[in-house]
């Protein structure tokens, strides 16, 4: 796509390769903990993002942390560790907002889980569309052994991955689990022999991705997080509106007509 001008941030690396978009939080000293820094630059880069759809110059975010040991610890822990309760209850709206935003971005959201992935890092990459680890990963809430709970939708999100039991042992023990059983249990999605596999692997998906509808993609994504709220009538109605939307783009035109005279579309991505 087009070179966009993505914004500079202080804690996030931006670069765009092709119809990717390869976000790094950079603060590798402090394995890239979630400084107030760093969820003001991602509100302020998500905002960016929210127009992806006009001209759509990526067709897919890779999130990752900078470096081979992590890609978030959490929340910064020296920064909290003088915060009164008002300020804890803003900082965590924010990020709680920072991942509302992820959820809503017109375009799939890959975490490339590189390393820890642990209380707001694990959080993070569960406001993802889907996530990706490297061998060496892990992931955990550990916010008991500080005394504290998930603030950044951990208690919303973790449960609806991988089911409330399992949900209630991971938060209960604080333990951190490997790369390989957060496949096991359907947190991770797929799991790579190392970090540059990982961000090859996470590629190829977008590169997959792009290759199809922009705008049923972005129908898709915006359906599913909606029917995750909803029973199964509610859902049902949200589906064949979306599916009525499908019909009225301009690209589903294109793919209906290029299927029955058997060629490739190119599609419009309106
Ligand atoms: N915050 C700040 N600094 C951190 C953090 C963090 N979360 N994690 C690591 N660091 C720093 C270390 O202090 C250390 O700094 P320095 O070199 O200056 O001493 C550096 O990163 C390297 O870390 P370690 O030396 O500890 O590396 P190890 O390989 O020995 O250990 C671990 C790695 C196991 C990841 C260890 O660093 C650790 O346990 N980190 C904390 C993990 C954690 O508990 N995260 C959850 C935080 S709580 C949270 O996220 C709650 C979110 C909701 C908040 C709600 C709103 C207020």
């Amino acid at each position: 796509g087009a070179n966009m001008d993505w914004g500079t941030y202080k804690t996030l690396r931006v670069e765009q390769d092709g119809a990717v978009l390869l976000v790094t939080v950079d603060r590798p000293a402090a394995l890239n903990a979630l400084a107030g820094q760093v969820v003001e630059d991602l509100w302020e880069l998500t905002g960016v993002l929210a127009g992806l759809d006009e001209g759509w110059p990526v067709r897919g975010v890779v999130l990752t942390g900078a470096g081979e040991k992590s890609f978030v610890a959490g929340a910064d822990i020296v920064e909290m560790s003088a915060m009164d309760p008002d300020t804890a209850e803003v900082y965590g709206r924010r990020m709680q907002q920072v991942t509302l935003r992820l959820e809503a971005l017109p375009v799939p959201v890959i975490a490339a889980v590189n390393g820890f992935a642990l209380g707001g890092g694990c959080e993070l990459a569960m406001a993802c569309d889907f996530i990706y680890a490297s061998a060496n990963a892990s992931f955990g809430q550990p916010e008991v052994a500080l005394g504290l709970v998930p603030g950044f939708g951990g208690s919303v999100r973790l449960q609806r991955r991988v089911g409330i039991g399992m949900a209630r042992e991971l938060i209960y023990t604080g333990r951190r689990i490997t790369a390989a059983e957060a496949h096991r249990i359907g947190l991770v999605n797929a799991v790579f022999a190392d970090v540059p596999s990982l961000l090859e692997g996470a590629r190829a998906t977008v590169a997959e991705i792009a290759g199809k509808a922009p705008t049923a993609v972005a129908n898709a994504k915006r359906a599913l997080n909606a029917i995750a709220d909803l029973g199964v009538e509610d859902g049902l109605d949200e589906e064949v509106r979306s599916f009525r939307e499908a019909f009225g783009t301009e690209d589903s035109v294109v793919g209906r007509k290029a299927f029955v005279e058997k060629r490739a579309p190119v599609f419009p991505g309106r």
